[in-house]
């Protein structure tokens, strides 16, 4: 459905007219530097453009009080030392004579995004703004923000779309008081920040920053602070951050829109953050964030001051809006204990208010010896951020390769219907140990599976789909493993849903990590074989989704997944389709889908759309998970947490 990239030019005009060292990182070549990469990329050629247009007063007013509207008007004919004299009344701030239109164009075009998200224009996209927005309040400009463009495109979205539920992400490195501040008593906006805190000691010095923040009144858990207490936080503490924190509240809150407060000066290399996430690791919040609102995703730029990981980190960002799989994230996956620290004291004040959290945190975290402290903070050389994405894209981004075409099968139009089987020779050497291959039909349908695998590993294909006869799902998984892990791939993820056993002869060296989820007792027969039964409610497959299935496959790291759905799966649609979308985020999107011969064309349909980029639909209002799976889910953590450390959400208690 497209994606959106909102710019005007004119928004580089205001800059620095005397000297503050602290003003003079928020420069024009942010804009810049960032649209030359997306276009020297073939990203920008890829978007829907949309030329900025002014917010109007009338909007400005939607958070804004008239005076402070105003104030920031007159300052247009004001002279240089009047500017300084007025800037100094505000915190961080340094107005321009051309402030006030490239701050109304900024807010402008977060309101051109949201109307292009909520008519169906597009289905997501990103404002490239300056000024930034989510530290300015109702009546006061401060860090750099004039008007709070996302704050504003919020409360639009409530009155003119007549929106109930809106998420805000701000994974900029600053806490977004401005916004916490506006919506602190709004129960129809879920504000989430993370930010640089060191107890405190980092701006904006508040108190009102930390965990225990949680709004008031009516907006009670609606605000959702986590605070860094230490710099160096990296991709697999931001994952975790998600996994852990944020999405099992976002998936209860059922949000129709999600705005995302994208400041990059929490990427490697920045001044202020000092952080290590790599870009790459904003191509999978990206996509974490769009199994959300049916992928209604709306990015709005705010801070980002190493021009380098700016530029890189706002190609992921739009790149995976386009719907490209997120490249594998570098690095072990092993969050810090600090970084547990803050997501376990975040999980436990938003826990009076979150059904999704309340059951889980009866465990006591398990006793161990220190854990793996924070790497320091380090600048990141530009020569490690200049290499381009390794991964070169495959030709085909999805193929569906079932046994019979099927003509009433709705694709997009690149999606490809593949026709080519493996050399019968080579489909029978590969089917012979397995009696249930001997049928024909079984033949046939692993001819096009192994054929399939081939293109994928070559890297021609990216993701597909494939369908056997039930009773030769085990064998034709079992081949598929097999052929996976002797033609190149290193570490193979296999889901399987329902009576799939793990192959009998499949080596025990690593390579593979085995995830059954059948309905059975939860089992974790070696840490690369793992049982746990079928939840019986959305809230119980969610939990097992995001504290089990991902923190396992972000550990792993593998090269390949494979995710069958065997007989008895009894997996809903909306189910299988948001687990296909949320595995894409793992070895590159390289992931191949197994279907049994006779699922539902619709089955078949909504799985090669998600895993050719769609966004899954959303859940809706969802269950909370049964007494029974949440106990499945903690035994298992309990026994998996010491090997597969992105199951961490406690810190350890050093004895
Ligand atoms: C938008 C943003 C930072 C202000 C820092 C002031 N503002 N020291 O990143
Ligand atoms: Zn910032």
């Amino acid at each position: 459905m497209g994606t959106a990239l909102v710019y005007h030019e004119d928004m580089t005009a205001t800059r620095l007219l005397w000297d503050d060292p602290e003003c003079e990182i928020e420069r024009p070549e942010r804009l810049t530097a960032a649209l030359d990469r997306l276009r020297q990329r073939g990203l920008e050629q890829r978007c829907l453009l949309l030329s900025a247009r002014e917010a109007s007063e009338e909007e400005l007013g939607l958070v804004h009080s008239p005076e402070y509207v105003s104030l920031v008007r007159e300052t247009q004919v004001l002279g240089k030392e009047e500017l300084q004299a007025l800037s100094g009344q505000f915190d961080a701030i340094c107005f321009h004579p051309s402030t006030f239109h490239c701050a109304r164009l900024a807010a402008g075009a977060g309101l051109q995004l949201v109307d292009a998200v909520l008519t169906g224009a597009v289905q997501n996209g990103l404002a490239l703004v300056r000024p930034p927005g989510h530290h300015s309040q109702r009546a006061a400009a401060n860090g750099f923000c004039v008007f709070n463009n996302v704050a504003i495109a919020a409360a639009h979205a409530k009155q003119k779309h007549g929106l109930h539920r809106i998420l805000v992400v701000d994974w900029d490195v600053h806490h977004g008081q401005g916004i916490q501040y506006l919506f602190e008593d709004d129960p129809s906006i879920l504000y989430f920040s993370w930010h640089r805190y060191e107890h405190g000691r980092f701006w904006p010095f508040l108190r009102e920053s930390d965990a225990d923040a949680v709004g008031r009144g009516q907006g009670l858990g609606f605000t959702v602070n986590l605070p860094w207490n230490q710099v160096g936080m990296g991709n697999a503490d931001y994952v975790a951050a998600f996994l852990h924190l944020l999405l099992p509240l976002a998936f209860e809150f059922d949000p129709e829109l999600v705005l995302v407060s994208a400041g990059f000066d929490s990427a490697i290399g920045d001044p202020e953050g000092q952080m290590q996430a790599t870009p790459e690791c904003f191509a999978h919040l990206t996509q974490l964030l769009q199994v959300l609102a049916g992928g209604r995703v709306c990015a709005v730029l705010e801070g980002g001051y190493h021009l380098e990981s700016l530029a890189e980190s706002v190609c992921m960002t739009v790149q995976t809006l386009l719907g490209d799989p997120a490249p594998p994230l570098s690095g072990s996956m092993v969050p810090c204990q600090s970084a547990l620290e803050s997501i376990q004291s975040a999980r436990a004040a938003q826990a009076p208010h979150w059904k999704s959290l309340q059951l889980q945190e009866e465990r006591p975290p398990p006793l161990l010896p220190g854990g793996p402290v924070c790497k320091g903070a380090a600048s990141a050389p530009s020569s490690l951020l200049d290499q381009p994405c390794l991964c070169p894209a495959p030709s085909v981004r999805t193929a569906v390769a079932l046994t019979a075409p099927d003509i009433t099968l709705v694709l997009p139009p690149d999606v490809i219907q593949q026709e080519g089987s493996a050399l019968r020779e080579e489909t029978e050497a590969w089917a012979r140990p397995h009696e249930s291959l001997a049928r024909e039909e079984a033949l046939a349908a692993l001819g096009k599976l192994l054929y399939l695998l081939d293109g994928m590993l070559d890297g021609q294909v990216n993701s597909g789909i494939a369908a056997t006869p039930a009773s030769a799902a085990a064998a034709t998984l079992d081949v598929a493993i097999r052929r996976g892990l002797s033609h190149g791939a290193q570490r193979l993820l296999c889901v399987a849903l329902g009576q799939l056993d793990r192959p009998p002869d499949l080596a025990h060296d690593g390579r593979s990590l085995w995830l059954n989820i059948r309905g059975k007792e939860a089992a974790a027969l070696s840490m690369f074989h793992v049982s746990t039964p079928l939840p019986a409610m959305t809230g119980g497959f969610l939990s097992c989704i995001l504290g089990l299935v991902l923190p396992l496959a972000y550990s792993f790291q593998p090269d390949l997944v494979l995710v069958a759905l065997g007989p008895g799966h009894g997996l809903q649609g909306r189910h299988a389709a948001l687990l296909a979308a949320m595995l894409r985020g793992l070895a590159g999107g390289r992931v191949l889908a197994l279907l049994e011969e006779d699922s539902t064309p619709q089955l078949a349909g909504i799985l090669a759309r998600v895993l050719n980029g769609e966004a899954p639909p959303s859940l809706g209002a969802s269950s909370v998970a049964s007494p029974e799976d949440v106990r499945a889910l903690m035994y298992l953590r309990g026994q998996l947490e010491p090997q597969w450390k992105m199951l961490q959400c406690h810190p350890h208690l050093v004895a």
